[in-house]
Formats: structure tokens, sequence, C-alpha cells
């Protein structure tokens, strides 16, 4: 009975349940196509990264004695569409079924339920288990809750997989070290250099293929250093368990002109596209805190990101798409300032941010959500808009992943499904936590004014603004306590410098 598989660009693992009961005879698909290229202007990075990825993963798989019809963007008969190349595939063979496992977006799983109705033969969707929760075991836990609290999933998570676990009790006996892990930067501490990957010869001509097709999109190609090979993942995890996790709890929210990594992982782009096995990430931290070579704050803080917020994150986006993206819980309407595609604002964290991503299609967590999505929450930008811009920017955005964090968490917009009031923060949370202000041309310290720090005006417009979805939520009534003793002549100042500063964007005030 031989069958046709289905082998996506994020699904690059030997064990994916699509090859599971491989047998001769069998023909994988995998597919460069113009559809999943184009559905959002993708950075040229992460495009560059994900089809040298496929093309190894594909060679693996041939050196593996599989075989493997791979379609490259370039090739004159690319009919542009999975769908497409699935279609050319079964006509050129003979196949009994086909088997693909489930996509991490709900627009092509939508399409592959489809595909039985024009297909010739049977598709069977399986599960994708490169998850430590299934999406069952997340309803259960979900299901009759009023809020989705992560950290009780996490703690769920941490008795279930045993992952810093002193018998029934947490590892130190807290289950979260978060407090702990809010430092800035000291100034005499340089974060370790990274030991980035020379391109080889499949990733030179990926590059040069990107480059022609795509001359004018976002992104930086230069200096491309990503891995594209499970054993290069797997050497990144090694280098960063030795030289990153130490540090990552301390310095998890700081920020610093200039530094795109500090001591964060930058393991994401790989477990997404599934060169690395989250369970695996987190027992070889848990190994590096139990042989002293961590400290507790930093694994228990880097552990929470994958088995916690990682795992609830594509159980909260299968639970409640479709209609999750159609809410707009803040009625935020207006459009994404340019700058969020040249860099050419005065604001030095925002364009820090900006470069940061167009360089490496990278950014850490503190930069996407208190700086550009805490921008885009106080301007009240479009979420659609917001949410486009993500996906298409980051490495590792599929999303899954991107949507409950852009949309939930920076944008407030699920109306308060992950988080219990929105992350809107002023100028003097990114000057307490980076250097950015004091290489700025605005002045943090002036809250009015052409010369102010516009996040400081914008954070009190963002409240008067949404003062009748907001002043009801109890974690903000000490703020709108704060903004109803400001006078009258301050409110309005607020509200001219917001509405000025809107038009200079050029954004609808
Ligand atoms: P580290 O800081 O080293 O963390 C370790 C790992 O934990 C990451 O590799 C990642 O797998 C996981 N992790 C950490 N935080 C989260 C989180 N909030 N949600 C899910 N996993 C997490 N992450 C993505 O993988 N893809 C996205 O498209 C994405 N979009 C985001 C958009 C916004 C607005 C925000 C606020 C966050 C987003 N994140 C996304 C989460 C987080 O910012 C990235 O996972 C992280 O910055 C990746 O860098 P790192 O590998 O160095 O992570
Ligand atoms: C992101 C991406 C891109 C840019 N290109 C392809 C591609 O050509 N072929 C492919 O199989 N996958 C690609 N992907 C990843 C898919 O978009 C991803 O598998 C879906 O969004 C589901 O998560």
């Amino acid at each position: 009975m031989p069958a046709l598989r289905l082998v996506l660009g994020d699904q690059l693992t030997p064990s994916i349940a699509s090859l599971a009961d491989y047998e001769d005879g069998d023909l994988i698909v995998m597919a460069e196509v113009a559809e999943e290229v184009s559905y959002v202007p993708h950075h040229r990075k992460k495009i560059a990264f994900l089809f040298s990825a496929m093309r190894h993963f594909a060679s693996r798989l041939e050196g593996g004695g599989k075989s493997v019809r791979y379609v490259r963007l370039d090739d004159p008969d690319n009919t542009g569409s999975l769908k497409g190349e699935m279609e050319r595939a079964l006509k050129a063979g003979a196949f009994d079924e086909v088997v693909v496992v489930e996509p991490g977006e709900y627009r092509l799983k939508a399409e592959f339920e489809q595909w039985a109705d024009t297909f010739d033969v049977p598709v069977r969707m399986r599960r994708d288990d490169r998850f430590i929760c299934t999406l069952d075991r997340f309803n259960a836990w979900a299901e009759g809750r009023k809020r989705l609290t992560m950290e009780y999933f996490y703690r769920e998570m941490r008795r279930e997989t045993g992952l810093l676990m002193d018998g029934d009790e947490p590892e130190g006996g807290q289950w979260n070290f978060d407090k702990d892990n809010r430092k800035a930067l000291p100034d005499e501490l340089t974060p370790p250099e990274r030991a980035f990957i020379e391109p080889d010869a499949l990733t030179r001509e990926v590059l040069a293929l990107v480059e022609a097709r795509f001359p004018d999109q976002f992104g930086d190609l230069e200096a491309f250093g990503y891995a594209v090979t499970q054993e290069d993942a797997a050497a990144q995890l090694d280098w960063f368990i030795e030289n990153g996790l130490p540090c990552f709890g301390d310095y998890q929210d700081a920020l610093k002109q200039e530094e795109a990594f500090l001591f964060h992982s930058v393991l994401s782009l790989y477990l997404n596209c599934g060169l690395l096995d989250p369970l695996e990430v987190c027992r070889r931290a848990e190994a590096a805190y139990k042989q002293g070579q961590a400290p507790l704050n930093a694994v228990e803080g880097f552990i929470r990101q994958i088995l916690g917020w990682r795992e609830y994150v594509r159980g909260v986006y299968w639970r409640f798409m479709p209609d999750y993206l159609e809410r707009n819980a803040l009625e935020a309407k207006r459009n994404l300032p340019d700058f969020y595609w040249s860099a050419d604002t005065d604001m030095a964290c925002v364009r820090d941010v900006i470069i940061t991503t167009r360089k490496h299609a990278y950014a850490h967590h503190i930069q996407r959500l208190m700086v550009t999505g805490n921008f885009a929450l106080l301007a009240g930008v479009d979420p659609k808009a917001v949410n486009e811009w993500y996906l298409a920017v980051y490495a590792d955005a599929y999303e899954w992943v991107e949507a409950p964090n852009t949309h939930g968490m920076a944008l407030f917009a699920d109306g308060g499904l992950m988080g219990t009031k929105p992350y809107a923060a002023s100028g003097s949370y990114i000057n307490k936590m980076s250097d950015h202000c004091k290489q700025c041309s605005y002045a943090v310290s002036k809250k009015n004014g052409p010369k102010a720090c516009p996040f400081n005006y914008l954070y009190w417009n963002f409240l008067m603004e949404n003062r009748d979805r907001l002043e009801g939520n109890h974690r903000l009534s000490m703020i709108y306590k704060t903004l109803d003793r400001m006078s009258d002549e301050k409110r309005a100042a607020v509200r001219d410098d917001s509405q000025r500063f809107f038009k200079r964007i050029g954004i609808e005030p």
C-alpha cells in the first residue's frame, strides 16, 4: 500500500509521525512553494533558513534510504502550492493514501481537511506528537476554567514530567523564581560571543536563490550563521547550556543597545521547525542544574519558557481558533507605522529592535513584548497588521506560537484570556531595564512636549482611550485613580502630544 507522505518546512524531525511507518515504495514530498513564501512577506533570512534546513533534511532522509521528491522554488514545473505539488506527485505515481501531520497553522489545517474532497485517495492527518503536552491534555486542563493562568498549567507539566521536582515538591521549594529574574545588565558584564556557523555550499545556494527572487523584501541575508541540521542545532544547544544558561535568569528581562542576544538561547527557530526536541532541551537544562553548571533561577526560568509558555500558547491557539484572531477587545484600528519596516524612527529603543530584527530575523522576548509590542498596544494599532508583522519578521514565527503571544500577550486583543491586564508600560520601564534612553533624542524624564519620550504620553493616552474597556479591571484601579488626579490641562497635553505624534508618524489620529 504505497503512501505519499508530505513533510512541511516546520516538520523537519526524523521521528515525525508522517514517516513513522514509512515502507519501501512510499514517497516523501517536500516542496518550496510560492504560496507558503508569500502568505506574509517573510524575512529573507527566515526563508533562507527554512529552505536550507528543508534541503538538508531531504538529503538526510535520502541518505537513510528513503525516497524523496523535493521540489525547489525555481523548479520550472513548480505549481506554487502544496496542493498543486501533492496533485502532481499523485499523478506521477500510484499511491493508495496521503499521509500528513497536522500543520502548525489553522489556515493550512483547514486546507488539508479539504484535500480529501479532491484527491482520489484518502488523506490521513496525524497528530503532531512533537510537543510535551497533547492538545487533549491541554483541553482537559482548560475545561471549565474561567481564566487560563499559565502558572497553574506549568505546575501540572512540572509534576507530569518530573522536571525540577523533588518528590512532590518543586526543586528549591518554589515553583517560580521570576522575581529574581529582572535585573538590568551591569555595564561591566559583556554577553558571550555567539558561535555562529559558516554557511555550507547548500546554504550558499539557497542564499543566492533568495537574493535573486526577493531582492527588495524585508530582512538582511548577510552574515547568515544559523544551524540548518539536527547536529548543528544540537551544538547550538550545547553552546547555550555552557555559555548562556548560567546568566539566563538574572538578565532575562534586560535590554541593551546593539546587543541582540544577551544570554538568550536563540533556540526557538530550531525548536519550532523540528531540529530540536523541547523535552530534550528541558532535560539538558535540568542536568546542567544538577551538575552545578547553572543556578536554579536560571534553569527554572528557562524550563518555564518551554515547558510552560511554549506548550501553553499552543494549547490556547488550537482551543480558540479560528475566532481567536477575530477578537479585537480594545477595538484598535490604527495602521502599523512604516518604521516597523524601515527602522526610521527617533525612538532609540524601537529603532534598535527593528534593526536587530532586520539583521537577524530575531529579537528576544522583552524586545518583542515591551518595545515593539508595547508601542503597538499603546498606539492602538490594528491587531491584524501587528500579527502579520510578527509572523513575517521572525525566523521562529508560525501562527500557533506567534498569534497568542502577539494578539493575546502583547496586544490584549483577546480581552484578557491570557493575561489579567495589558502589558502597557511608559518609558520608565524601558529606562530601568536598558541603556536605550541614554542614547535617545527624546528625554525619558520629560512627560509632555516635543522632547518627551512618546512612550510616556502614549501610556496615559492609551488608558484614556480605553477607559470604558479597562477601568473595571481591578489590577488597573490604582492607575485610573492616578489618572483622575491629573489636572485637566495635563490630560489635554497628553491627548495633544499623542495626536501630534500619530500625525507625525503617519498613522490615523
Ligand atoms: P529564550 O529566551 O532563550 O527562551 C527559551 C525558549 O523558550 C525559546 O526558544 C522558546 O521556544 C520558548 N519561549 C520563550 N518564551 C516563549 C513564549 N512567550 N511563547 C512560546 N515560547 C516561548 N516565540 C516563537 O517561538 N515564535 C514566535 O513567533 C513568537 N512571537 C512572539 C511575539 C511576541 C509579540 C512576543 C511577546 C513573543 C513572541 N514569542 C515567539 C516568544 C518569545 O519572544 C520567543 O520564543 C523568544 O524570544 C525566542 O528567543 P530565544 O530562543 O532566544 O528564547
Ligand atoms: C514558513 C515557510 C515558508 C516560508 N516556506 C515553506 C515552503 O516553501 N514549504 C513548506 O513546506 N513550508 C514552508 N514554510 C513553513 C510553513 O509555512 C508551515 O509549515 C506552515 O505555516 C504550518 O506551520
